[in-house]
């Protein structure tokens, strides 16, 4: 049977098993957990990567979130204010299954047994395979995951606490971290406002005290980006009376049980470039009754806590969009013929999907690397597994304040390399899969127009990379770069090569810190990040005996202008 050319239809790509078909994540895992406990989260991870590909249950509901906008309903037919903000059941049903599946519960209710500083790492691997099947319901669960933190430290911090504070944040905290989708709760994280979304001090929203016994306060002001205003709960940025720093309240959007808002207005969703499906507001607070939680004046540290883990997600989400297009790529790319041959034996396709995969192979390492620390900077590991966790065993990080000082400057640095990398990652995979991949319905658009919010969300690149030339200046957090030195030395041992690109970056990096012009500093931050960056995947490829060579043909180990202009190039 001969076939017409004119009736020609292309085979569509389709998405496998989304844990078991990732060898590259596969190899991540075992280079930072012991074999043993790799083996017992084998079920659940392969549950869950068969839910996010094409033959799960996953792809339908995000697609029907996408679809199907949210809608805000903000008077009733009777002229009352309503502000009511209805979602799609494919978003209500990827609430139920974040809970279900313990997308945040994973790393405090220690139903997965084993040491729990390895719960991170199950949770983040659990994050890396669910959010890019599920319309951006990462972004919430981030910000409930960030509260979850910060309440649970500020219950176990030994402060004295009124009671029904005390009682409100133990309520929340079983919410946030429970696994019944009925009972679970997200939270908002409200810092921006209309003169500030990276300089957080110019906040306006003000705090009269109502109740000095209760820590009671009334918010007014106006919140200029809020993320799923579905929230139950939301930690909130507010200067009480003239204070020259911001404190943080617990506030809960509705805390009669009905749809009535706690003094809040939405006065509208706002029209994104992506994450559609995420209902954004903007809100306008009067008299919106919130507890001061933490020390007065101490907001910006306090919530920098959630902020740590939002970041973390922010990475965690950038590896799994990048992971995402690429699948896609690689599957049509076997389905593709032109000029004779299928794309993936075309010597030049084929080195660009390569280069690609080199990239976020470089990409997932470092950010499940950072998901090591935040466990081990919670929680002691246990000598098993400083012992039978590879990367682990070399980086010898066995108490919570070292893994905390690595932490703190890996965050930025991950942080703000991923979310950009993410974008060039995603568009280079569309470009690969060519005309179609640019076609809406393809739904493959959208996986750019979203991975767009992420070099954004949660600090620019250039405020996280002034965040490392902070975490470098600051005498109280000064440790944080000879700690990573020092592991950087330890991981890399086995190879001379990086072994001496990790000392040249530190000389580098000290010179640099020594300029007498801080604006000459300032202006190199980025450069410096991406720099770095570089220097410490390939350490841990090294560590984790993966392929460094494609890593260091892709990134020479040396400071490079990476940004536009030439800043850099004049120190
Ligand atoms: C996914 C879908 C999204 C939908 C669309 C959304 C679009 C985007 C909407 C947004 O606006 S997202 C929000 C973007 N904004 C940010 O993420 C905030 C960016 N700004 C920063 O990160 C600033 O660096 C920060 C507000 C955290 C602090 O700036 P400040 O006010 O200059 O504070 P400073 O003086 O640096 O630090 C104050 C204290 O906090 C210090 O402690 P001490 O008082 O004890 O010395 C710092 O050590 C501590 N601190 C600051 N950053 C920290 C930190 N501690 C730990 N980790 C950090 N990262």
């Amino acid at each position: 049977m001969t076939t017409d050319p004119i009736d020609f239809l292309q085979t569509p790509p389709s998405l496998g098993n989304q844990y078991s078909d990732d060898h590259d994540f596969g190899a991540i895992l075992a280079a930072l957990v012991p074999a043993s406990d790799l083996a017992k989260w084998h079920a659940d991870l392969d549950r869950l990567g068969a839910r996010a590909g094409s033959n799960g249950d996953m792809l339908a509901l995000a697609e029907d979130a996408e679809l199907n906008p949210p809608r805000l309903e903000q008077y009733n037919a009777w002229g009352h204010r309503v502000d009511k903000i209805h979602t799609t059941q494919g978003w209500d049903k990827l609430h139920a299954i974040a809970a279900e599946e313990g997308l945040v519960a994973t790393a405090y209710d220690g139903q997965v047994g084993g040491d729990p500083a390895l719960w991170r790492v199950l949770q983040m691997a659990k994050l890396y395979l669910y959010h890019p099947s599920s319309a951006i319901y990462s972004c919430p669960l981030a910000m409930t995951d960030g509260a979850a933190c910060l309440l649970g430290a500020q219950l176990a911090s030994g402060e004295e606490l009124p009671s029904v504070l005390r009682g409100k944040m133990e309520r929340a905290l079983r919410g946030l971290t429970t696994r019944d989708p009925k009972e679970f709760w997200t939270s908002g994280q409200w810092m921006t406002e209309r003169p500030g979304g990276s300089d957080v001090a110019r906040t306006e929203t003000t705090a009269t005290l109502v109740d000095a016994q209760e820590r009671l306060y009334s918010l007014t002001g106006f919140k200029w980006f809020s993320s799923a205003t579905t929230c139950n709960m939301t930690l909130a940025l507010a200067r009480v009376d003239q204070d020259p720093t911001l404190s943080l309240f617990l506030i809960e959007l509705r805390p009669d049980g009905t749809d009535k808002l706690n003094g809040i207005e939405i006065v509208r969703l706002k029209n994104k470039l992506g994450t559609k499906a995420l209902p954004t507001a903007e809100l306008r607070l009067r008299g919106c009754l919130a507890h001061m939680v933490g020390p007065r004046g101490r907001g910006v540290p306090e919530i920098a806590r959630m902020i740590t883990i939002t970041r973390i997600y922010n990475s965690v989400c950038a590896v799994g969009f990048m992971r995402r297009a690429l699948a896609i790529a690689q599957d049509y790319a076997t389905k593709r013929m032109a000029f004779g041959k299928l794309l993936i034996d075309q010597p030049l396709h084929r080195a660009t999907l390569r280069a690609v995969e080199t990239e976020i192979r470089g990409c997932t390492l470092l950010t499940m690397y950072v998901a090591s620390l935040l466990g081990r900077s919670e929680h002691t590991p246990s000598s098993s597994t400083m012992h039978a966790a590879p990367l682990a065993a070399l980086d010898g990080i066995t108490t919570t304040a070292a893994a905390s000082a690595v932490l703190r400057i890996l965050v930025p640095i991950v942080k703000l390399y991923t979310g950009k990398r993410g974008v060039a990652v995603v568009s280079e995979a569309l470009e690969l899969i060519g005309g179609v991949g640019y076609i809406e319905d393809s739904g493959i658009p959208r996986l750019l127009r979203d991975a767009q919010v992420l070099p954004i969300w949660e600090g620019t690149t250039n405020v996280l990379a002034l965040d490392v030339v902070r975490v470098l200046t600051r005498p109280r957090e000064r440790d944080a770069w000879p700690a990573l030195i020092a592991t950087l030395r330890r991981v890399a041992a086995k190879d001379a090569r990086v072994l001496a690109a990790v000392g040249a970056m530190d000389a580098a990096v000290m010179h640099t810190m020594r300029a007498a012009d801080r604006g000459a500093i300032e202006a190199s931050a980025r450069d410096m990040a991406f720099y770095v960056a570089h220097v410490t995947i390939a350490a841990l490829l090294v560590g984790a005996g993966m392929d460094v060579d494609a890593w260091i043909a892709l990134h020479p180990l040396q400071w490079t202008v990476t940004t536009l202009g030439d800043v850099g190039a004049k120190l």
